[in-house]
């Protein structure tokens, strides 16, 4: 087992766990309210994969987030400043308003700016892991993927690559049941994702996506193992996507007592009844950092509201060719 999370670390897990819920529900608000430029793509529910993987790498690894990973952007130093920013597109933002969502990143962070097209990282991580196998250096490469995106061919190659080449790749599944209408039975004939990392060689471990030390451990152990140089590693996380794809999605087509199992099970509940019963986190405590996140959720969409909107004549620049 990793080593043990101290007091401290465990008040940042649940810090970021929450941050990620109050900036999601404060995206839905603002899309609610005509302000968003684009779609609100919602992690409700999802939070315990992205903060608890993001959390057990160290500042030289590398990420590559997927639309439902704003808490592992968090986590890796992003502000919902810049989150809200590029949300309302306003020339302050990480794209200067040029695109939408979380379609941005930062080599300085270690963040890798994800597309739409869905499997596209896990190519592009393996090769950011290839880097630093040649070069030697103790880096790591983490990507998430939906279990819809495990059915591209990218995904295939780039695992397999991954695999063949012994890289420092972790590719974390976040199954959340669904991609867009789709459920997973209709669209695999196997039960755990994890089958498909296997079939390439790569070990792959299954995990409770809704309990955050689980997720932690599970990827602290593949970043060891990576360093170690003994290859990829897959996780297999389940959960629940506890929304429509996106906000323009209803979610007609999910059963209601689905969502109503699932929501027992939320991450960050489960997560502060642990903390509490073995007296980790005591009530000011916790008051003392609700406080310090509602604050600070305040101050950042306040700021995000006043930045303009780029100039128009600013789209053509910078441009690559
Ligand atoms: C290659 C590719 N095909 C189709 C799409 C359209 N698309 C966007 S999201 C999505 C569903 C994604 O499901 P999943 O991978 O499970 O992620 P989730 O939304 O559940 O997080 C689809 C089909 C796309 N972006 N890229
Ligand atoms: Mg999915």
């Amino acid at each position: 087992m990793p080593a043990r999370l101290t007091r401290h670390q465990l008040h940042e897990l649940y810090y970021h766990l929450r941050l990620n819920r109050r900036v999601d529900e404060q995206l839905v608000h603002l899309y609610r309210q005509g302000k968003v430029v684009g779609g609100v793509y919602s992690s409700l529910g999802q939070e315990a994969i992205s903060v608890g993987a993001a959390y057990a790498l160290e500042a030289q690894d590398v990420i590559g987030p997927m639309i439902r990973n704003v808490g592992a952007m968090l986590v890796r130093g992003y502000r919902p400043r810049d989150v809200f920013l590029q949300y309302l597109a306003r020339q302050d933002g990480p794209t200067g308003g040029r695109d939408a969502n979380t379609h941005f990143g930062a080599l300085a962070l270690g963040v890798i700016a994800p597309i739409s097209m869905l499997g596209e990282l896990v190519p592009v991580l393996a090769g950011v892991a290839l880097a630093a196998k040649l070069r030697q250096e103790k880096r790591v490469a983490l990507t998430y993927v939906g279990d819809g995106a495990t059915s591209t061919g990218q995904f295939h190659e780039g695992l397999n690559f991954a695999a063949v080449q012994k890289l420092p790749l972790i590719v974390i599944v976040e199954n959340n049941g669904w991609a867009y209408s789709t459920p997973v039975e209709k669209q695999m004939a196997i039960r755990d994702i994890a089958e498909r990392a296997r079939g390439y060689g790569i070990p792959a471990t299954i995990v409770d996506g809704n309990d955050v030390l689980k997720v932690y451990a599970a990827t602290r152990l593949a970043a060891e193992r990576a360093r170690r140089g003994e290859g990829p590693t897959f996780i297999d996380a389940k959960t629940m996507r506890m929304k429509g794809h996106a906000e323009h999605d209803d979610a007609r087509y999910m059963p209601k007592e689905l969502l109503e199992a699932w929501r027992k099970k939320d991450p960050i509940l489960r997560f502060e009844k642990y903390l509490a019963q073995k007296k980790l986190m005591v009530a000011e405590e916790k008051a003392a950092l609700d406080a310090r996140i509602e604050n600070e959720i305040r101050a950042d969409v306040a700021f995000a509201e006043a930045s303009p909107f780029p100039a128009p004549n600013a789209a053509a620049q910078p441009v690559w060719a």
